[in-house]
């Protein structure tokens, strides 16, 4: 081999090298980490920021889809607290199906709308998705098969089908551009509650952890590796029911290298005596905040309550007494009230407030509070 020779094939071994290194997706893209680092400060502050599901979508009394007021800039927290909440969550059921609404009859065409309205004003966005059974057809909560995580594992008989519908959610996440062409950054909450049986992906008698695992890998490596998309952090949260069981995290634990934030969604239950049902949700939210704190350090990650709330509201000083008072003295990120249906059908289904509703006035010493973060307070 002459120099020339061997300088030209050095050089071709290390231009291989560099392309190979280069197809490799960076764990975080540049606006992830910028998001990773400012959730890490707000985190580390004490304080926590004020969350709502679909709070740009519907309130109680409201909905963009049918009052065609569509700028986004509605929100039953504005309406009450005097500004947005910090964190917003968006709900993707049924993207999987291809149609022009979610499961909650939201346009997904305003998800990606109202998701950037939010970006744009300074928020942070965060997406769930309640995925159809891919075995049988059926919603989320169709746990008549326990065979439904192998069957879309590798192998499996309904992986292709599975791969298309996470295909369509990819497609839809590479869609949610910002004005500077870069991917909006955001928290992906996928396989959520998998400690209960109530989803086909339950670890409670529908799946084990080893598939629940593979799960969570094959949509990471799907989404980041194949897609591209390492402009989502991504959050794990098991349901707590009595109280967050830190062997069972563990258990079905995918990886410090596929999870950036650890949450827990726990909500509070309905009983005659509402107070004595408030103190028994601090008391499941305390100890299992706990648990969760162990956990955030052992795997150097965040913690948040990525559900919570009551349904209906029915103490009206819930917002103090109950939810500040279960985050006292931890450092949650955030704490995210499930949404306010405005459809008939889900009359009672909300777990914020709104004007005149009875803890409204509560809700907004809450959100007064030095340790509360709406919007303006995280810009
Ligand atoms: C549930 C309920 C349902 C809704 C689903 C997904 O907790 O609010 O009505 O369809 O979440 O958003």
């Amino acid at each position: 081999m002459t120099t020339l020779t061997k300088l030209m094939t050095i050089s071709a071994l290390s231009c291989a090298i560099l392309s190979s290194c280069k197809q490799e997706t960076p764990r975080h893209s540049p606006e992830a980490q910028a998001l990773m680092d400012r959730l890490e400060k707000i985190a580390q502050s004490g304080a926590h920021m004020v969350a709502h599901q679909d709070a740009l979508m519907y309130g109680t009394y409201w909905n963009v889809n049918i009052d065609g007021t569509q700028d986004f800039t509605r929100s039953d927290v504005l309406s009450v607290a005097g500004d947005y909440p910090a964190v917003v969550g968006f709900e993707l059921g049924e993207i999987e199906l291809q149609g022009e609404y979610s499961l909650d009859s939201v346009k997904f065409d305003y998800i990606r709308e109202a998701s950037l309205a939010h970006y744009n004003r300074g928020g942070i966005v965060t997406y769930s998705w309640h995925c159809r059974n891919p075995l049988t057809g059926d919603t989320a909560w169709d746990v008549s098969s326990d065979q439904v995580v192998k069957s879309i594992l590798p192998g499996g008989a309904e992986h292709e089908k599975f791969m298309g519908w996470m295909g369509t959610l990819a497609d839809f996440f590479l869609s949610v551009k910002t004005e500077d062409g870069a991917l909006m950054p955001f928290i992906f909450r996928p396989w959520h509650e998998h400690s209960g049986g109530w989803f086909w992906w339950g670890i409670d008698g529908k799946c084990t952890n080893e598939d629940y695992i593979a799960l969570w890998r094959m949509s990471y490596d799907y989404l980041v590796g194949e897609r591209g998309l390492n402009n989502m952090l991504w959050e794990i949260s098991p349901d707590v029911r009595n109280c967050l069981d830190g062997d069972m995290v563990q258990a079905s634990y995918p990886g410090d290298d596929v999870v950036d934030i650890i949450g827990m969604d726990c909500y509070c239950w309905k009983g005659d005596d509402v107070k004595a049902v408030t103190a028994d949700y601090v008391k499941k939210m305390r100890a299992s905040l706990e648990v969760l704190t162990e956990l955030g350090k052992k795997h150097g990650k965040m913690i948040t309550v990525a559900e919570t709330g009551a349904e209906g509201v029915p103490n009206d000083k819930f917002w103090t007494e109950g939810l500040a008072e279960s985050l006292r003295g931890f450092n949650v990120l955030y704490a995210l009230t499930w949404r306010n249906a405005s459809d008939e059908a889900h009359r009672g289904h909300y777990f914020c407030t709104y004007p005149g509703e009875a803890s409204s006035e509560d809700f907004k010493a809450y959100t007064q509070m030095d340790n509360v973060l709406l919007l303006n307070d995280i810009k």
